[in-house]
Parts: C-alpha cells; structure tokens; sequence
C-alpha cells in the first residue's frame, strides 16, 4: 500500500469510526469516494490556515449524507476539526452535526443534506466566479478559481439538479467540475429501480463535457481525469467515477452500506480488508508526515496567490478595498439613506415600484447580481443600466435563469455562499412552492438571499386558481429567519428594498402586486419596523385595522370618516415581532380586542394578531378566473366589507 492509498483508508476509516460511534450515520459513501475526495483535496487550491481566502477553490459535498467523509478531509488537512471533534459525530453543539452546515464549521462551503441543492449552489458559485472575475480582474487575476462538486445517484436524480446543470452547460461554466460517485446505489436498492437512463449522455445533451473513470480507486485516472476537465475552457465537466458503496466493507456494494453504522465486527472487517490499524481513529505517523507534506505543497499555490493579491492590491487599490470588504459582508449602501430612494410621484403597482427601487439601488451599487426565471418584464426585475450575463458577457449583471424556479433559489444560494456579491431571484409568488426547499436553505444557513414574488393575489385576475397564491404567504412566514415583506405602496416597496439590502444574515422575501396600488398618504420608512399607524385614531382608540399590502389602502378608505379606527400597515410580521415590546404595544395596544385583519391570502397565522374577539378578511379557499377587480368583489375583498365588519364589532 503506498502513502496515497494509506492516507485514503485514513478517512475511510475515520469515516466509519465516527459513523459507528455516533451509532448513526452513512458509512457507504466514504468508503466508496475516499479516492476521489482525496484527489480533489491534494489538487485544489485551498489553505486550512486562510480557510476564507477568496480565490480559493470551493468543494461542496453535495451529497450531504457523506458528511464524516466531510469531517475527516478537514480534520486531516489541518481546518481545525479534531479528532475529539470527530468523536462527537452527530452529537448537540458538536462541530461535526449530521450533514455539513455552512457557518457552523470551518471548512464548510454550504450546507447540504437535501439532495440536489449542493451541486445547483455550486452552479451559483461558478457563476459568481466568472462573474467577479470579470468585474475586478486586470493584468492581475486577483479571482481564478473552480469550483469542485462531489455528488452521488441521488443528487442527479433529483430534478434541481437537472435545471441547475442545463443552464450550467448553455452559460458554459468550464470552472465547475462535478465528480459523480456512481454506485448504482440509493437506499432502496439498485439504481436499475428508478434511474436506468444514461447520465452522461444526458449531460452531454446538457453541454457538458462528461468523462468517466472506470474504477474509482484509481487515482491516477481520476488525477487524469481531473486535469482534462481543468483543460476544458469551454464547459463544465462532470466526471462518472465508478464506485462500490460501502467498499471494503462486509455489506460493499449493498444499499444496506448506505445509512446504518457497520457494526464493531463490520468496521473490524472493513479496516482487516483495507490493510488498516484496528484502532478507533487512527492517523498513523506516516499519513500525518504526508499531510503536512501536501500542505506545504498547497502552500507554494497560496504564496504565488499573494504575490498576485499583492501587485493588484498596490495598482488597483481601491478595487482591492471594495473587493476584500464585499467579501467581509461590508457594501456600501450609504445611498439607502437618501429619503429620494423613497419618494415617487405617482401611483403604481409595487412590482413597478419595485423594479423603480431596484434601479435606483443599481445606478449606486454595482454588486449586484440577479434576474428573473423568464419573467423579468412581468416582475420588474431587470437592471436597465446592464446587460445579460453569458460566456460572452460575464460583466452583465441580469442573470436569464430560464423556467427554473428551484433551481434560481438554488443559484443565487450559491452566489451569496461564494462571497463578494449580492443577489436575487423573481418569479410570480404563486410559484414560490417551486422555490420553497432552497428558499429554507437560504434561511438555515444564514444567507441574505432577495426574492422578487410579484402577482401577489387575487389581484392576478384572468389566469384564475392556479396563478393566484393563497397560501404561499403562510409558507414563507412558516420558515424560520425569512422575512417576508408585504408593501402597500410604492414607499413601502422602497423601505422592502432596503431592509433586503441591508439584511446580512436573513432571507428577505418581497411580495409585490400585479395591480396599481394607491400612494397612501402616510406610509413612511417606518415601515422598515415591520408595522407603523397609517391612519391614525381621532380620540379613543376603539378599533383597530391590520392590513398588508394592496389591502391597507382598502382600509384607510373604510375608516376614514371613522374617528376611533385606527389602521396599521403590517409589511412584515418577521420585523415587527422583532421589535421591542413597548413598540408593539404601541401600534398594536393589547386592551384593544376589537380588531380586524385583511389580508387577500389564507387566514392561516393570522389570529395571533386578530386575537379571539378579532375578525379576518381573507380567502382559505383557490381563487377564481375573472378581471382583477371583480375577483376581489367575488371574496368580498372590499371597503364594504371592511365597513360593515366595522360595525359588527
Ligand atoms: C431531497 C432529498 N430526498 C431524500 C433524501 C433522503 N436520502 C438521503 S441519501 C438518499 C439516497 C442517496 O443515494 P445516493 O446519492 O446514490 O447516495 P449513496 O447511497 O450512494 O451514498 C436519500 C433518498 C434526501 N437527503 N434529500
Ligand atoms: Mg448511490
């Protein structure tokens, strides 16, 4: 056994010692992979002692449930994890949780368990990757990096994943290479079960370049197949390695090798048949001689970087400045105190004022880097002042995703996980179903990812039930750290923009209407706290309105001749149930019970805030094809409604 192979079993074993002590966890993918991984470890460019360096490569382990495979390479590259680390596999507050999450521990470029997203994050990144180089790079190509993905059956059985690679393949994203653990293996058995097609003449089909390496403990065929795929400057490149799940193992090449702990006898077998020490967590004097060795090696990559980093640095340095402080989070969005950014002189729909506000953030802050899944003239969501992005263009900031709703979610995940830029994604609200497992991602691991949901009710009209969302609001508000931002008007649209811009670590979702909403004579950047009064009470409060969106306008108008009603716009409950309690007892005074809520959505959620005595205006029911206007008549969505409501309480 020669010192590659040693230090290979090395995170075999390491693997299957946590997955056994943890008595939970997927022996079979480590032991499988191992070559590969170690591969793609020895050649990219990466410091465990910089772990943030910008131009570093990124791996993602897609396939998440390979997570102590994860945890080994990073123990043994020296990032920091150790070996009472890997101990605590699977266990609370343990660096080493059950799948890689992103910011938790170092090393980790994205967080990754829901099979699919991984390796369409990493699309993401590749396109922030060609994206930023063209934006800073001179003589000195201060960003230069690929972006390795290593995923298995299932990643590429799941349709993200498909969406994500076609626009991979039509945007040519030569730096993203994709290794495929190809087992022939899930949890149900063989592959020949429900995935019989061949996957690299479909990557073919997608514009990629597809190699294949016969036997996945080969390393010098994946070493060539490595370098052929870095050769190729005009597409991505996915690699099929063929592996045996759970190789070396008594249960190798068995789906039963995937999810269960091998057992004391089974990992006893396992390391008899690799050749290895029979001690739990065992790094052998040589391997660890041999890791430092690599790293040194990894060293020489890093330093002629510097020397890089360096000259750009003392030629272009105000470049370098913006570049290093994107990176930290640091934008500079002095313009959003600007009271102008919130000022428009006349009525529009919010998608429109959106698109308004998008633009004024464009004309100062060119960091930005988004579009729309086909849908870019309906959400309002092009920056008119750039181009689309492409090979050709890669300074344009429009991204064109196609109708890949998941997908987007995905990417713009993995714009923002790669670091230097901001992003959003838009489509029509009803069609954040289709963006709902990466919009939760975003929220996990603390992204500020922006998403333009526009057509935000009934107000869609014509095209009827199954373009009106009703219970998508209910959806986004049910994720934890999202923020869903509702405006009523154009001012309010702004303050949405803001609060998304601003945010460093949450998800903000902006709901926007199809139909012209009215300018409300009160709104202001109180909105930003997430509830404000935009008709105040004349005397004793008596009742109170809480409406979001085009609903507020419709109860400023019911409680105008009304002296004790008081209306409060409500863009985002996130915001105001972050605010401190005097505030909300403010605006909403407990000892005020007759309340009514109006919102054109499921009433789901809402009678924390109606309250036991309290009514709700809203649709639990799919909506209905007809003109904008009448189908709110239909749902009694109106001033009369409001009015009469008023007087029933
Ligand atoms: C979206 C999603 N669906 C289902 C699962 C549960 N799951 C985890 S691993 C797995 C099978 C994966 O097969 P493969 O990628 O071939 O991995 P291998 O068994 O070869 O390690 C499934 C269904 C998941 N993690 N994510
Ligand atoms: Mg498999």
């Amino acid at each position: 056994m020669n010192i590659e192979e040693k230090c290979i079993n090395t995170i075999r074993t390491l693997s299957i010692d946590q997955v056994q002590k943890a008595n939970s966890g997927h022996p079979g993918l480590p032991l499988g992979a191992a070559p590969m991984a170690y591969v793609i470890w020895k050649n990219m460019s990466h410091n465990p002692k910089d772990p943030k360096w910008i131009n570093r490569d990124r791996f993602v382990l897609s396939a998440g449930h390979g997570s102590s495979m994860l945890y080994s390479l990073l123990h043994l590259f020296g990032y920091g994890l150790t070996i009472e680390d890997l101990k605590e596999f699977r266990q609370i507050n343990s660096l080493t949780p059950g799948h890689p999450e992103y910011g938790h521990t170092v090393g980790v470029e994205a967080t990754t368990g829901p099979l699919g997203q991984g390796i369409s994050a990493a699309v993401g990144m590749a396109m922030a990757e060609r994206h930023l180089a063209a934006i800073y790079n001179r003589e000195e190509k201060i960003i230069d990096h690929y972006t390795y993905v290593l995923c298995g059956d299932g990643d590429l059985m799941e349709g993200v994943s498909n969406e994500a690679s076609s626009l991979a393949g039509t945007l040519q994203l030569d730096k993203l290479i994709v290794f495929y653990d190809s087992n022939n293996i899930t949890i149900e058995g063989s592959t020949d079960l429900s995935f019989k097609e061949n996957v690299l003449m479909r990557y073919r089909a997608l514009g990629w370049q597809t190699l294949e390496v016969k036997d996945g403990n080969d390393i010098s065929e994946i070493e060539r197949a490595l370098e052929e795929a870095k050769a190729n400057k005009e597409q991505p490149t996915i690699i099929e390695v063929n592996t045996e799940i759970g190789y070396g193992s008594p249960r190798e090449g068995l789906a039963k090798a995937h999810g269960e702990p091998l057992g004391t006898e089974g990992v006893a077998e396992t390391k008899e048949f690799l050749g290895c020490e029979s001690r739990e967590f065992c790094v052998s004097d040589e391997v660890k001689i041999h890791m430092e060795e690599l790293n040194k090696k990894l060293l020489v990559k890093y330093e002629e970087y510097k020397e890089v980093e360096k000259a750009y640095s003392e030629n272009h340095p105000e470049d370098y400045k913006k570049l290093v402080d994107s990176f930290n989070g640091k934008f500079d969005l002095g313009f959003l105190n600007d009271e102008e950014f919130y000022k428009f002189d006349k009525d529009m729909a919010t998608r429109a004022s959106s698109g308004e506000a998008l633009n004024r953030i464009a004309e100062k802050f060119d960091l930005l880097f988004g579009g729309s899944a086909d849908l870019g003239p309906s959400n309002k969501s092009t920056m008119n002042n750039s181009e689309n992005f492409s090979l050709k263009n890669p300074v344009g900031k429009n991204i064109n995703f196609g109708v890949r709703e998941h997908a987007m979610t995905a990417i713009v995940n993995g714009i923002l996980l790669h670091g230097g830029l901001r992003s959003y994604g838009a489509t029509f609200l009803v069609f954040a179903d289709y963006m709902k497992p990466a919009i939760r991602l975003s929220a996990i691991q603390h992204i500020p990812s922006i998403f333009i949901l526009t057509h935000d009710s009934i107000g869609v009209g014509e095209d009827g039930p199954t373009h009106q969302p009703i219970e998508q609001l209910a959806m986004l508000r049910s994720i934890p750290n999202n923020i869903v931002f509702r405006p009523a008007d154009a001012t309010e649209a702004a303050v949405g923009w803001s609060v998304a811009m601003r945010s460093d670590s949450t998800p903000v979702c902006l709901i926007l209407s199809r139909q012209t909403l009215k300018n409300l004579e009160h709104s202001s950047i109180e909105a930003q706290k997430g509830a404000y009064i935009v008709k105040r009470e004349e005397g004793e409060l008596e009742k109170l309105i809480i409406a979001t969106g085009s609903e507020v306008s419709l109860a400023v108008e019911a409680a105008k001749d009304e002296k004790g009603v008081r209306v409060v716009s409500m863009p985002s409950r996130e915001l105001f149930e972050a605010q401190c309690i005097e505030y909300k007892e403010e605006i909403i005074p407990s000892k005020c019970k007759r309340r009514i809520v109006v919102e054109a959505a499921s009433s789901f959620g809402w009678y924390k805030y109606a309250g036991d005595e309290g009514r709700i205006i809203s649709i639990d029911e799919f909506g209905a094809s007809g003109p904008g206007n009448e189908v709110f008549e239909y749902y009694g969505i109106t001033v009369d409604t409001i009015k009469n409501i008023l007087n029933e309480i």
